[in-house]
């Protein structure tokens, strides 16, 4: 029977707005696991991991905060990746704000390395998150995590040393609609594959997955999803606190989720900045169940669907 491992990391730092806090819990009671128990699963949830001892760490961009916490957060989440990832099939990291993948992804792209396979990331959100701590202008962690784990390099000697970096040529960015002008330069000069909403509006999501998904099994890759709630269209998703609007739909959404099932390559996942403090009835994070469960294994037909 697979093993599915849940994390909880209820980091707020990164964000500008607390709630985040509440982000485990409320996928807890929304029936993760259940939900995943009902697709065959084993599943393990590890509870609610702590961050490092961490203390007060300055930075010459005045804008950022809490710099201290959130690589306090990190360095404790890539031991926890590493090591999740290294005894079951599948973690799932419950946010907590994107800042968690300051630690997860080098967590999980050090098993990667290790077993000799390459590491892609599927980024799902409305940012590309690829500030610099020079760049950001909000001071927000949780628009660098791209930035940091694909190597850029003024986050040396600030955050965690990266001895595992994601090769900016193996990451694919759907969903992309709030971009800043430094985030647009770092995109252009990383060259990372975007499909902005506009490229989505023109050609769906199944294309361009299909395509970043042959890449990966072409390479014996393993893949990495990290499912920002703002990916979603506000309206069927208003429980996160960056809302853009022009997110994808509840369609898109569990299209690319049962896409990713199909090709069985997914090995790791971050489900991040849900804010149960915005939600309506709990609404946003039961959309995120049930996008788990697409991504799992849920199915319309019990015969293999016909592709097209
Ligand atoms: N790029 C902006 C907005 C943002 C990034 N990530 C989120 N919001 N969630 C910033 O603050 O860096
Ligand atoms: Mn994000
Ligand atoms: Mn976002």
């Amino acid at each position: 029977m697979l093993t599915c491992t849940l994390v909880g990391a209820p980091v707020e730092s990164g964000a500008s707005q607390v709630g985040c806090v509440m982000g485990p819990d409320a996928f807890r009671t929304a029936g993760l696991k259940t939900t995943i128990e009902d697709l065959g699963y084993r599943v393990v949830d590890l509870g609610n991991i702590v961050p490092r001892a961490y203390g007060d760490a300055a930075h010459v961009n005045p804008s950022i905060h809490h710099l201290g916490e959130t690589i306090g957060w990190a360095s404790a989440l890539e031991d926890v990746a590493y090591r999740a990832i290294k005894s079951s099939s599948l973690p799932i990291f419950l946010g907590g704000d994107h800042s968690l993948s300051i630690g997860t992804v080098p967590g999980v792209a050090r098993h990667a390395a290790e077993a000799g396979r390459e590491q892609f990331v599927l980024w799902l959100d409305a940012h590309p998150d690829i500030h610099t701590l020079k760049t950001t202008t909000s001071g927000n962690l949780h628009g660098t995590p791209v930035a940091y784990f694909t190597g850029q390099e003024d986050f040396d000697g600030v955050y965690p040393e990266l001895r595992y970096r994601v090769d900016p040529a193996n990451i694919c960015m759907m969903g992309i609609r709030s971009v800043d002008p430094a985030e647009n330069e770092h995109l252009t000069r990383t060259g990372i594959e975007v499909h902005d909403m506009r490229a989505i509006d023109e050609r769906g999501v199944a294309g361009p997955l299909r395509a970043f998904l042959e890449r990966i099994k072409k390479t014996n890759g393993v893949l990495h999803v990290s499912l920002d709630v703002d990916f979603l269209e506000p309206q069927i998703a208003p429980a996160v606190g960056t809302t853009v609007p022009g997110g994808a739909t509840f369609r898109e959404a569990h299209l690319v989720m049962e896409m990713l099932c199909d090709s069985g390559l997914v090995t790791s996942l971050d489900l991040v900045e849900l804010n149960p403090f915005l939600d309506e009835r709990g609404r946003t994070a039961k959309l995120m169940v049930d996008l788990c469960a697409s991504l799992l294994g849920r199915k319309v037909l019990d015969r293999p669907t016909r592709s097209y």
